[in-house]
């Protein structure tokens, strides 16, 4: 009883003593981290509020909320994302530039294994390793020299054909077929098993503390989500990822009840297993959810991420991409590190094709985050002229951004 006492002093005391600075861990002695809450709100909801509705003030009071959005977003969406199973082993091959990397993970009687060939830059090794890109389902972006690449079958985790494949592929053989996991969140499973096995493989030279992930189009909604979910990725750069990726749910209704063709939640629940089944009860109702994806993008800050988007295609819902990554971008703001998030939409190219003359963007990314040059980061941009549908920020988005103290 008399030690209980003492903690609640100790803990108390900075609390009394700087009331300025709210830790919610020392308020409530931990982060509540419901996976559903009572809400209802037309526009964006207010990141920078904790669930209570108390505000976000700190970077410390940011990893609570963190915390929150992650089990609200995996409550609502995405389904449970399993932590790292006991069995994690690899096994890693070299030839030239080539190698492959084999992963089994699991439970005792129960693992899977799966591998992934790896593209290596030529050259000398750098002391700590290469950058990697891991790419889903393949490259469809440039590289600059000096990154290595991992081809990540993705689909072989967690199938993405239409209805039919929801619970099928290499996490739910582990998990079994009515794991919660969506298809995507079964993907960030296998990319951290991956990020756990080279950290612990030497002979790959990788270095683990660079890197980067992407894909494009449905992939590209999966690229996001490993960045979100994944805090040992350091760059996210998700290509055209449309509706359930870098755009906001409400803002895609919104483009859509304006006239244009748009995916939106009622559309996509239909069309595949990227999300969870609970996902189906909230999609008639999308105010009820008490996020929307800037704040997903939002759990990637103050790691740096820069999505691309097409404007040739209203199925991507072109303004719910800028006018969602609009909103997100005041997490990274509010931590000090706006150059840290960056934005391109632009046309005249065909889907998951990228023009080079968005590669100066692009390298900018990787050269600062992955190859440690210097590179101007501040990119925020969009040729879309939003005719028939408006955007207007002050429709979406009425809260401030704070500036979070240290
Ligand atoms: C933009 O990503 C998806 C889109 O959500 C789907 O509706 C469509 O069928 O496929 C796109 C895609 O993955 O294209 C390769």
């Amino acid at each position: 009883m008399a030690f209980r006492w003492l903690s609640f002093l100790l803990l108390a005391l900075p609390v009394l003593a700087l009331p300025q600075t709210s830790s919610k861990e020392a308020q409530s002695f931990g982060c509540s981290t419901p996976a559903n809450i009572p809400f209802n709100d037309d526009k964006l909801p207010d990141p920078f509020l904790f669930n209570d509705g108390t505000p976000v003030r700190s970077l410390t009071d940011w990893s609570c909320r963190r915390q929150q959005l992650a089990s609200l977003i995996q409550g609502y969406e995405a389904g449970t994302l399993p932590p790292k199973p006991p069995i994690v082993t690899s096994t890693f091959s070299q030839n030239g530039l080539t190698g492959n990397l084999t992963v089994t993970a699991g439970f005792p009687g129960n693992t899977t294994t799966f591998s992934s060939p790896v593209t290596f830059p030529n050259g000398t090794v750098p002391t700590e390793g290469w950058p990697l890109l891991i790419a889903y389902s393949g490259l469809s972006i440039p590289i600059p020299d000096g990154i290595a690449v991992l081809t990540y079958d993705n689909s072989a985790i967690g199938e993405q054909n239409d209805q039919t494949s929801r619970g099928v592929g290499q996490f739910f053989d582990v998990y079994g077929h009515n794991a919660t996991a969506s298809a995507m969140s079964a993907w960030v499973w296998g990319v951290s098993r991956i990020i756990d096995v080279l950290e612990v493989t030497p002979a790959a030279h990788v270095n683990t503390a660079k890197i980067a992930v992407t894909g494009c189009s449905r992939d590209g909604k999966g690229a996001l989500m490993a960045g979100a979910f994944e805090e040992r990725i350091a760059l996210t750069i998700p290509q055209e990822s449309g509706s359930g990726g870098d755009t906001c749910w409400r803002l895609s209704k919104f483009e859509q009840d304006s006239g244009d063709v748009v995916q939106q939640a009622t559309e996509i629940v239909q069309e595949n297993v990227w999300f969870s089944t609970n996902f189906d009860n909230f999609v008639f109702n999308i105010s009820v959810l008490p996020y929307d994806h800037h704040s997903l993008a939002g759990l990637i800050a103050p790691r740096p991420m820069i999505s691309y988007e097409n404007t040739d295609f209203e199925w991507l819902s072109p303004l719910s991409g800028f006018g969602c990554m609009t909103a997100a971008h005041p997490i990274w703001e509010a931590m000090g590190v706006p150059d840290n998030h960056g934005f391109v939409q632009v046309g005249n190219h065909s889907h998951c094709e990228f023009p080079s003359d968005l590669n100066p963007t692009l390298f900018a990314f990787f050269d600062k985050f992955l190859l440690g040059k210097e590179a101007n980061t501040t990119i925020f941009e969009t040729n879309e002229v939003f005719n028939g549908t408006v955007w207007n920020p002050s429709q979406w988005i009425n809260w401030t951004t704070p500036t979070l103290s240290h």
